[in-house]
């Protein structure tokens, strides 16, 4: 059997840079590579308040931003997580196989429910890592391109399946975390030792920013007084941050990138940073709007959800043989 490929965002807000460096352009490289799922995460987007129009609207967005991105739905599929019943079935099962001592020491948990009122942090969220195994667990996937914030969720998913299999035999198969190897954490452009995140706000590119506010919030990025352009994310933690953005765009090392920068200034440094990031999303952007307003988006997610089904499908019948259900 070929490989299967299979990764996703959620929905919970507008996509920064930040995804599309770690997750959205790496992911047409793994059409060559075995069958992909490319899904869009909409459960997940729910363990945190959300209104339906904005998870609606982002839903969307996010299929438009797949395609833009190169992803083809002859080579991929790409559907929505809520139109293949199987991720809740499946995540039913297999709540039962992870502890509540392992969900509590998620790092994603423990920064998301920290800014809760703690009476009310939803089941949902803690339990996060059991449907995202799921997910994973459904399609048979050997590969899970993600950044390195999500490295800890594979790797309980790993724990999960050994657990599971070690009980019933070779029933699930064991998947591996691809990171890519620069760009996989790109930080806020205000706080350079926080990760950029969609649901932040502050410090963020969004994929849907035009040119002007882009060159913006990158001039104004914060950075240091050495007025060196090297890579040391310690004690410079922004300059390393806009070097790490230039080099995953430009598809070179960060010793590269650093290079082009020998005897720049910071201002003629964060201008060059700024001019290929545009050059970099604006064609992607306009690829963006005109799948959106193409009604072709929800043709693929139909396409997608039927593949889907049928492999989940057969997943999950294997898993309820192999506990016994009838
Ligand atoms: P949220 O803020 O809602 O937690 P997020 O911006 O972290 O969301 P996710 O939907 O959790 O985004 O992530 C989608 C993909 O993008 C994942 O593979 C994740 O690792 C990657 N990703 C998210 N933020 C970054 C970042 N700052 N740098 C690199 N990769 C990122
Ligand atoms: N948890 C991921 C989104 C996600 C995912 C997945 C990624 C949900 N299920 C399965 C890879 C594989 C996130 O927050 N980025």
């Amino acid at each position: 059997m070929e490989c299967r490929i299979l990764s996703g965002i959620k929905p919970t807000g507008q996509l920064t840079l930040g995804n599309y460096i770690g997750a959205l352009k790496n992911f047409k490289n793994f059409q060559d590579q075995g069958e992909c799922f490319i899904f869009i995460a909409d459960l997940h987007a729910l363990t945190l308040p959300i209104e339906p129009d904005t998870l609606r609207t982002n839903s969307r967005d996010i299929a438009a931003f797949y395609l833009a991105a190169g992803l083809d739905p002859n080579r991929c599929n790409i559907f929505l997580q809520s139109h293949v019943s199987a991720h809740a079935e499946l995540n039913a099962i297999m709540q039962n196989f992870l502890y509540m001592g392992e969900l509590s020491r998620m790092t994603q948990f423990k920064e998301k429910s920290q800014k809760l009122n703690q009476e009310k942090i939803g089941l949902g969220l803690f339990a996060y890592p059991v449907l995202m195994a799921s997910d994973i667990l459904l399609y048979d996937a050997t590969i899970v391109p993600v950044g390195d914030d999500q490295t800890q969720h594979v790797e309980l998913t790993r724990d999960l399946a050994k657990r599971f299999n070690n009980r019933y035999g070779n029933v699930l198969v064991m998947p591996k975390a691809v990171v890519t190897k620069v760009g996989a954490r790109i930080m806020s452009l205000s706080d350079p030792t926080k990760k950029m995140s969609k649901s932040d706000q502050k410090g963020d590119i969004y994929l849907k920013d035009n040119p002007n506010i882009i060159r913006k919030k990158i001039m104004s990025a914060v950075t240091d007084s050495e007025s060196i352009v090297r890579f040391d994310r310690t004690n410079k933690p922004g300059i390393s941050n806009l070097l790490t953005i230039y080099a995953s765009i430009k598809e070179i090392s960060i010793e590269e990138a650093e290079k082009n920068f020998i005897n720049a200034n910071y201002g003629t440094f964060k201008s060059a940073v700024a001019d290929a990031v545009i050059e970099a999303l604006e064609p992607f952007q306009k690829q963006y709007y005109e799948y959106l307003n193409s009604g072709y988006v929800d043709l693929v997610l139909e396409k997608g959800a039927n593949r889907a089904r049928e492999v989940s499908n057969a997943t999950l019948k294997r898993v309820h043989d192999a506990v016994g259900l009838l």
